[in-house]
């Protein structure tokens, strides 16, 4: 493992998607770099979430790497979506091809970075006893990356097993003749209950929350279709960064309203969305994030699907959600709802009575004791903001978690005021989770080389966000999700998964118009920051 620098033009810390392709951009322009990274390899959240049945719900001809042509053509998808192993193939692909390990420490947190105004330099201490003095101190630390443990009573007593889908062990979990409880049904939970379920004796599900799932349909890809959409790769991309999410060209949105269409029509289209797969299901229409109506309209097509798939009408019915849809991450499944119909196979009810205590043999809810030989916890993450928190960054008189009290306030979720010399890619207040997360990296990625080639050239060595662009920004990423249904669940894009966490809608809806946002900011010399 290398050495880390003393001194560099910035420090990254992560080694995902985002902070790989940070590396090679600023190394491309002659900057030096130095990763810090806690895991012992890269591929950031796919490093860390090997739970059974891991996929990315983004199509893997999508959710892969733009910037390298070369990168695009050689590598080989297999499957319609990719699962986590063959992803974490491509990450370590791309650390090879492009020889990004030698600027990566790894098995290192960053304990603290402090800022100096007289060097204008930040210096970043890890957990090694090093220091690394840089200009630029560039997070990419991923938003879903800070796992959220429940702090259930007695949850330490638990004789058995315990895990979090979001570290999960390297050598698997063989569950052959264990009771195992799943504590959650999130995307996590969605894809790994019906693997669970094919292993285990008994599988118990404690819900909190019902979820609605589309199916995947996954499939291996045809050799005729990856070579179609590699011949005209350019054109996919650019097309994906004309959207609202980042992805999904190939299966366009409808530009016209469900309250506009006829039951007929809003049947045929749910219909043929649901047989196409995946999480262009709301795509079908213009209005369905926006109109409690018409948004109704695809819910109850998704909870007739659920009736008509689970065989006991008591479960179907507590499976079946009631609020809105897509203002939680839908999920994408492969024979989620059908796995309740299995005789190993049960459901508890826990939105009304909470999950009590968690004693030595087991789960206890409303005075009952479900007993179990392991627990899974697929209980999400403190998203967005969890990860950047624990890194105490402290600017010249105040630190991000000051900064942050009352929730996350940033300029284009790129950077916050108070934190000189700091960029946070796909931070609060841009796209990103709902987006192709690729898409966004590239995008906070190329924005940011963009702008310390500019300072470089320009022979500036500070830029801060001023307090009105971001007090602006705050209200304008919240003005938005306050036109949408997205404000009405108790969503972790919210931070209402965590108890205590402000309620802040974090991430800014629409992808393609904050890309022209974030261009012009750069046109007009970078408005909205102080530049020194
Ligand atoms: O986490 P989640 P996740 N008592 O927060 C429940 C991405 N992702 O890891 O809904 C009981 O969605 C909680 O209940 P409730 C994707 O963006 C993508 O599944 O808060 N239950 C919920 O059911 C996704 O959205 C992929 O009421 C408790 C569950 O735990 C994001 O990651 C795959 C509880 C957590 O669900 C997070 O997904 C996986 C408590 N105290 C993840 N606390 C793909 O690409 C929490 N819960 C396919």
């Amino acid at each position: 493992m290398s050495e880390p620098r003393q001194s560099v033009d910035a420090v990254i810390i992560g080694a995902g998607f985002a902070g790989m392709y940070m590396l090679h951009a600023l190394r491309e322009q002659g900057f030096t770099a130095q990763v810090f990274e806690v895991a012992d390899d890269v591929g950031g959240t796919w490093y860390w979430n090997r739970y059974p049945g891991a996929r990315c719900d983004v199509e893997s001809l999508e959710y892969s790497y733009s910037f390298s042509p070369e990168l695009e053509q050689e590598w080989e998808w297999t499957e319609r979506y990719a699962t986590q192993p063959e992803i974490l193939r491509y990450a370590q692909h791309v650390a090879d091809r492009f020889d990004l390990r030698r600027d990566i420490r790894f098995n290192t947190r960053v304990q603290s970075a402090d800022f100096d105004d007289t060097t204008t330099r930040w210096t970043v201490a890890t957990d090694d006893g090093s220091r690394t003095s840089a200009q630029f101190l560039i997070m990419a630390v991923g938003c879903l990356s800070s796992t959220n443990l429940p702090n259930f009573p007695g949850r330490d007593t638990f004789a058995g097993a315990s895990y979090h889908t979001g570290t999960w062990p390297h050598e698997g979990v063989d569950f052959t003749g264990k009771r195992v409880a799943v504590i959650g049904t999130g995307s996590s939970a969605v894809q790994s209950i019906p693997i669970i379920a094919q292993q285990a004796q008994h599988v118990t599900v404690f819900q909190r929350t019902p979820t609605y799932a589309v199916p995947a349909h996954n499939r291996p890809l045809a050799a005729a279709e990856v070579a179609e959409v590699k011949a005209h790769y350019r054109e996919l991309r650019a097309a994906n960064r004309l959207t609202m999410v980042g992805y999904g060209a190939r299966s366009p949105r409808g530009e016209t309203n469900a309250s506009d269409a006829s039951p007929a029509e809003l049947e045929a289209e749910y219909e043929r969305r649901w047989a196409a797969g995946g999480l262009s299901y709301l795509g079908g229409y213009a209005d369905l994030l926006l109109n409690k109506d018409s948004n109704e309209t695809a819910a109850e097509f998704i909870r007739r699907q659920i009736r008509a798939t689970v065989n006991d009408p008591a479960v179907a019915e507590l499976l079946t959600p009631t609020n809105v849809v897509g203002c939680k991450r839908l999920c994408v499944d492969t024979g989620y709802y059908a796995t309740f119909n299995r005789p190993n196979v049960s459901l508890v009810d826990v939105s009304q009575q909470p999950i009590e205590e968690i004693t030595p043999r087991g789960v206890r809810v409303a005075g009952v004791d479900y007993e179990v030989d392991c627990i899974v916890y697929a209980t999400g993450f403190d998203a967005m903001t969890g990860s950047l928190l624990k890194i105490n960054a402290n600017g010249p008189e105040i630190s991000l978690q000051q900064a942050w009290e009352a929730g996350p306030r940033t300029y284009l979720g790129l950077s916050v005021h108070g934190l000189p010399n700091m960029f946070t890619i796909s931070g609060p207040g841009s796209p990103s989770v709902l987006t192709n997360m690729i898409t966004s990296i590239e995008q906070h990625v190329e924005w940011i080389r963009d702008c310390v080639v500019a300072m470089r050239d320009k022979g500036l060595h500070r830029i801060e966000a001023t307090e009105q662009a971001q007090d602006e920004w705050v209200d304008y990423v919240n003005m938005v999700a306050d036109m949408t249904l997205f404000p009405t669940c108790n969503s972790w894009y919210l931070g209402a998964n965590v108890p205590g966490k402000p309620r802040v809608f974090m991430p800014l809806l629409g992808f393609a118009p904050y890309e022209e946002q974030c261009k012009q900011v750069a046109a007009d010399g970078y408005r909205g920051f102080a530049l020194v």
